[in-house]
């Protein structure tokens, strides 16, 4: 049976590869696709989000535009790795679908409770103030979630600071919520997404598909590869937020392991750190944090979606 899923996203380059991989994988039933102000402005992401879906020609799904602003923090946005628009590089398709006339904390909300109990799954991808602000206006949403499988954080390894990544970093209040709430969360973290690269012979096979979506994705890989060896010195480009989607599809493609994560909201050099207790002998938690990704079926997973598009 397919799973149900509300993406929360800021597109952002791999935002975009996470929302073509929900759209085209028969596993998954896209819910609603709801923008956070992250890897650019609210406004910049959520036009970047409605021209995704024209491209993978993802109609009939409510898209909603949601927090302009994390919780507590200044606007913090990514132009260094995403560009200016937030995902530079492809010509972007012009809009035909419009933003349902409803704050994506309610559409959250809404279709949370309008759902048998445990049957929808939440995936950010973006910092996590919708969600955070979802918990704490409807707090019935925490128990009638299946799980929160998230984009974010990191156990050994930071982007935005030597111990924080991006996601969480811009809004720890938020993710602080989040990992605190009682629900099930699933981190997908940089030592998992780190595993997940665009490498050449990868960006051979979305070329080999002969299609615009498979050019788009080329475009779109091509300007973030040259980013992450401008800024962060990797020969290959992460798909990070798709591998938050692929485990949701198939939960066999990742190893996680349950320990104990906490967001540090105090640390003069940690701030944003999600703090993973891997002590013996394990302590009762809500979180998982994933470890090991299978690339080459998880590859297989996103080129066969980009293809069904
Ligand atoms: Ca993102």
């Amino acid at each position: 049976m397919a799973q149900k899923i509300i993406l929360d996203c800021d597109p952002g380059h791999d935002d975009a590869i996470a929302m073509m991989l929900a759209w085209g994988n028969p596993n998954i039933d896209l819910l609603a696709v709801t923008t956070v102000v992250g890897n650019q402005t609210l406004e910049k992401v959520s036009h970047n989000a409605l021209a995704v879906a024209e491209m993978a020609k993802i109609y009939g799904v409510p898209f909603a535009k949601g927090c302009a602003h994390p919780l507590v923090r200044e606007v913090e946005n990514a132009p260094n790795i995403h560009g200016n628009s937030g995902m530079d590089g492809p010509t972007l398709p012009e809009p035909t679908i419009q933003f349902e006339d409803k704050h994506a904390v309610n559409l959250i909300i809404d279709l949370i409770m309008s759902h048998p109990e445990k049957t929808i799954t939440l995936v950010p991808t973006g910092g996590l103030t919708n969600i955070a602000m979802a918990a704490r206006l409807e707090p019935r949403i925490i128990d009638r979630i299946k799980e929160v499988v998230l984009m974010g954080g990191g156990y050994h390894t930071g982007n935005w600071s030597a111990v924080a990544e991006f996601n969480i970093k811009i809004d720890p209040e938020a993710a602080h919520i989040v990992f605190n709430a009682g629900w099930k969360v699933t981190m997908v973290g940089l030592d998992l997404t780190h595993q997940a690269l665009a490498t050449s012979d990868v960006i051979e096979r979305f070329a080999a598909l002969n299609t615009k979506p498979g050019q788009f994705v080329v475009d779109l890989m091509t300007f973030f590869g040259k980013m992450y060896k401008q800024v962060q010195g990797f020969d290959a480009p992460p798909v990070h937020d798709a591998c938050a989607v692929a485990y949701v599809i198939d939960p066999t493609l990742i190893e996680v392991q349950q320990v104990p994560v906490n967001i540090e909201l105090t640390g003069t050099h940690t701030l944003g750190m999600t703090v993973a207790d891997f002590r013996y002998p394990p302590k009762p938690c809500n979180t998982w944090v994933a470890k090991k990704l299978d690339k080459e079926r998880f590859w297989n997973l996103v080129i066969d979606a980009v293809r069904n598009l």
